[in-house]
């Protein structure tokens, strides 16, 4: 594979699933297009190329990225290729790039998904109790940055981050800890976590990161700013309760 192929990370105009290959691809300064896709409440710009193979993937899902002619889908699976071909795999030990693969897939699968899952709870499963629903989804978070915290005290992820390039670990640790405080406000507490909180504060992507966001402001999910603000700020008046 080429490693200087035009590049295309096609996703929604949100965060979502996304957003930390953004950052990385920003970091590394990779050449790409950034092709978001239109929000809007019957997702019209999605409808209209849904069935295009050629755009939408294997799945009909986002995100997707071409990486010359290659396309690909599924989020890890397109992480697990990035981290491959810009030579961050050959960068680290077989014990390191296990240790990368385990966070990558712990961060998405038990925060960014519980998060974006509790964000659409009240449009997924209609008539769902949401301040019970975000309690339990708060305190199951709390719980497992718990562990976060313990590893990555245990595994030095600071001091070996800053004996390389940014990675795509360290994208989306810092993405999934600024969305959760997005999301909980000051109910996450993250100064309670303090190997996760220095992280937080001292990620060597913080500035890219955030000027970033800063140039685009989206939601986290599907649900747009306006829609996805209401529910926000119910969520954390829930938490509060
Ligand atoms: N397993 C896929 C899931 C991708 C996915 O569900 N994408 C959603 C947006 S976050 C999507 O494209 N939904 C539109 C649809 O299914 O029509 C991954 O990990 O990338």
């Amino acid at each position: 594979v080429e490693k200087n192929a035009p590049v295309v990370l096609r996703y929604f105009d949100c965060r979502g699933r996304a957003q930390f290959i953004r950052h990385y691809l920003a970091c590394r300064a990779i050449e790409h297009a950034d092709d978001r896709v239109a929000l809007s409440a019957g997702f019209e710009a999605w409808q209209a190329m849904r069935a295009d193979r050629g755009r939408a993937g294997a799945f009909h899902k986002l995100p997707v990225l071409h990486w010359g002619d290659r396309l690909l889908s599924e989020t890890l699976v397109i992480e697990a290729f990035v981290h491959r071909v810009n030579g961050d795999e050959a960068l680290l030990t077989e014990a390191e790039n296990l240790r990368h693969a385990m966070l990558v897939s712990s961060l998405y699968n038990d925060v960014m998904m519980p998060v974006g899952i509790l964000i659409w709870a009240d449009v997924m499963y209609r008539g769902v109790d949401l301040g019970a629903v975000a309690q339990q989804a708060l305190g199951r978070l709390r719980t497992h940055l718990g562990s976060l915290d313990r590893t990555l005290a245990e595994w030095e992820w600071r001091r070996s981050a800053a004996t390389r390039p940014i990675m795509l670990a360290d994208c989306l640790l810092w993405e999934e800890l600024d969305v959760a405080q997005h999301v909980f406000g000051q109910h996450l507490r993250l100064h309670e976590f303090a190997t996760l909180s220095r992280l937080y504060q001292e990620a060597a992507g913080r500035a890219v990161f955030e000027s970033l966001i800063a140039a685009r402001p989206a939601s986290v999910t599907g649900r747009g700013l306006t829609s996805e603000g209401e529910v926000l700020a119910k969520i954390r008046e829930l938490v509060a309760a």
